[in-house]
Order: C-alpha cells, then sequence, then structure tokens
C-alpha cells in the first residue's frame, strides 16, 4: 500500500553528505521595499481578496508561522544561508516571491521588477556559489517584460524568468502577452510559472472552505493557466520555449490521459470557438517543453511517477522556502530508491542545465 508519510518536525537529523550537489529551485524572497508597496495595497478599498487573504496574512499575522516568512523572506545572507546549512541545500535558485509586481500598478510593476531583478543579482553576487535566480517582470507591459528578459540575462546574467500566474485575471494564453514568450524563446530563458492567489472569479468558493492557497487552490489555478497555454497553441506558435511548473506540475502529469483524451474529443467536435486544432497532444507539450519540479511534495511514490512520465531529466528538487522549510523532506530524498545517476539529474544537474548554472 502506497502511504503518505510527511516529515519530522523539530530537530531532525542533519542532512547526509552525499555526493551530489543539492539544489533548490523554488526558493521565494522579497525586498523589504516590495513588503511596504504590499501595504499600501493592503490598506486600499479595492484591494484584491486573494491577495489580501494571501500576502496581508502573513504581513499581519503574529502567528509564528507567519513570523517566521516574514523573517526569512527579506534576509538574502546569514539567516538564509544558515538555513540552506541544516538543510543540506548547497543552491538556492531564488524567484520575487508571489505575487510579486504583478499586483501592482503598471508604472509601479514596471519600475519595481527592475529593482528586484538588481536586488537578487546583488545578493547573487555577494553569494556566487550558493545563489542563482529568476528574473521578476510586468505581465501588465509586455514590451517592458520583453526587454527586462532581455536586460536581465545580458546585464545581471539570470536565465530565467518567474511569472506568478495570473495578472489581475488574465492569462499569457491571451495573445496580448506574447511579446513575452518570444522574448523568452529568443533569450532562451525558461518561464517558471508559479501559483499567484486565485483571482476574483475564483475565489470565494476555494476561501469559504480554507482552501485557496497553497493546500490545493494554487495547484488547481496555475494548472488551469499552463492548460490554457498549451490550449492557445503557444507551444506551436513558439516551439523552443520552455516553462517549468512546480508542485509536481500542478498535477497535470496526473491527468495526461483524460486531457490527451478530451482534447481530442472536444477538438472533433467543434464545441469551443477557443479549442483549435494543435500539433500535438497536450501531453506532448507537457513533456517536450516543461520541466517540473517537487516543491511542496517529499513523496517519492509521486515523484517516481513526474519521473516515469515526464523523463528523469524533467523532474527536479526544490524546497519551496521558506513557506515549506521542512529539513528532514531533504532526508526522506536523499533515500528515494532511485540510482546515484538519477538521483544526481534529480538534485543537481538537471536544476544546472535548466537554469545555466555554472
Ligand atoms: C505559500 C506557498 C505562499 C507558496 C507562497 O507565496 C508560495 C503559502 C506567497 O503557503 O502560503 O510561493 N508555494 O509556492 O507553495
Ligand atoms: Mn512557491
Amino acid at each position: 500500500m502506497i502511504d503518505v508519510k510527511l516529515p519530522e518536525t523539530g530537530n531532525p537529523k542533519p542532512p547526509a553528505r552525499v555526493p551530489y550537489k543539492r539544489i533548490a529551485t523554488e526558493e521565494a524572497f522579497a525586498p523589504p521595499e516590495m513588503l511596504d508597496i504590499y501595504r499600501r495595497i493592503c490598506e486600499r478599498g479595492d484591494c484584491d481578496a486573494g491577495f489580501k487573504g494571501l500576502m496581508g496574512f502573513y504581513m499581519t499575522s503574529p502567528s509564528e508561522r507567519a513570523q517566521h516568512i516574514m523573517r526569512c523572506l527579506i534576509d538574502m545572507d546569514d539567516l538564509r544561508l544558515q538555513h540552506m546549512d541544516e538543510a543540506g541545500i548547497d543552491v538556492a535558485v531564488m524567484a520575487l516571491t508571489s505575487p510579486g509586481v504583478q499586483v501592482m500598478d503598471t508604472p509601479t510593476a514596471v519600475s519595481f521588477a527592475r529593482t528586484a531583478n538588481d536586488f537578487l543579482a546583488a545578493a547573487i553576487r555577494r553569494h556566487p556559489t550558493r545563489f542563482a535566480g529568476m528574473l521578476a517582470v510586468a505581465p501588465q507591459d509586455p514590451a517592458a517584460a520583453a526587454r527586462e528578459i532581455e536586460r536581465g540575462v545580458r546585464e545581471l546574467g539570470i536565465h530565467a524568468v518567474v511569472i506568478n500566474s495570473h495578472t489581475n485575471g488574465e492569462y499569457l494564453s491571451d495573445p496580448k502577452f506574447w511579446d513575452i514568450f518570444a522574448a523568452a524563446e529568443a533569450m532562451d530563458a525558461p518561464i517558471y510559472l508559479h501559483p499567484n492567489s486565485l483571482p476574483a472569479g475564483m475565489y470565494e468558493p476555494f476561501a469559504a472552505a480554507g482552501l485557496d492557497g497553497a493546500i490545493y487552490g494554487f495547484a488547481v489555478e496555475t494548472g488551469l493557466h499552463a492548460l490554457r497555454i498549451i490550449t492557445a497553441g503557444v507551444f506551436d506558435r513558439f516551439p523552443r520555449l520552455q516553462m517549468i511548473l512546480g508542485h509536481m506540475g500542478e498535477a497535470l502529469p496526473y491527468w495526461a490521459y483524460r486531457l490527451d483524451y478530451m482534447h481530442g474529443a472536444t477538438v472533433r467536435s467543434k464545441r469551443y470557438e477557443s479549442v483549435k486544432p494543435l500539433r500535438q497532444r497536450p501531453s506532448d507539450y507537457l513533456r517536450q517543453n516543461f520541466t517540473i519540479t517537487n516543491s511542496g511534495v517529499a513523496w517519492p511514490h509521486a515523484i517516481k511517477f513526474a519521473q516515469g512520465f515526464m523523463g528523469m531529466d524533467r523532474v527536479m528538487y526544490a524546497m519551496d522556502y521558506p513557506y515549506q522549510y521542512a529539513p528532514d523532506e531533504v532526508n526522506i530524498l536523499d533515500g528515494m530508491d532511485l540510482s546515484l545517476e538519477n538521483k544526481t539529474k534529480f538534485f543537481q544537474t538537471n536544476a544546472e542545465r535548466v537554469f545555466k548554472l555554472r
């Protein structure tokens, strides 16, 4: 029987010395200045409910979890390195925490994306063997986002992009955003499609049951976003574009059969104007244009299924620090029944290739 075994809390055994580097690929940070902007947004009468429910909670809750997360998010030096050392993480690939600039008004978002990327690049320069990162961009202004991808790759040496799912309820499947895909493809920079809080049209039924966040709502909305990108034909238009999904591919590998079956049936029935024929099956794009991470899921059974479906080269390790700082998960994953070659791919070399780490 396949059971769920959660990590030990408290003081787990320190991570073993292993012959591979552990590279964690979905690690969050927040410049203190961004939290000031967030506080001002939360105070507005028209503040988005999902944003207020997520970052409003972490910024104001006296709970130990919230206080700990806020302290960790802003630290790009000793505390973060101490936590990495305690968990045996050699390298953290960091992204501006969700929703990044995507909740800001357009001019603020465009300018703060640059500020955040410069802040990240400075932290990487201080700790070049321990830190790597992803570029924040403002989808609100697709042309500016495309320029920031070019600047970030060329001038900052950061070779990946993070986009926190929807932007004000809009999805990258809309061709108005496709300058971003063109730039990412041209610069050979993968886009990590990371969760955001739920948009206004989805929030209530999830939040009423406390299921809007990382427990479930994030995966539903981010998985939806990835599927919208696939079914809109983005990968027929940009075949070399690469994307990354966290949280076991937001469950999409598990859905592959039904996605392929029903997409084919829907196309043939001409039921929706928006569902057009694609060159390949949805599952083909998942395997050719996506790499997934195990963020939030230290469950060998699920990881093995994903590796079987995606291939050993397309599943990477992630911790999701500081939202899921559970050092014993590293012990669980070190203990996975995998050859050393495949464990090295999972923890190290897939990330080195995807993020162009040297
Ligand atoms: C949470 C989880 C928040 C993830 C995040 O960013 C986040 C959470 C604000 O637990 O509230 O990135 N996550 O990726 O699972
Ligand atoms: Mn995350």
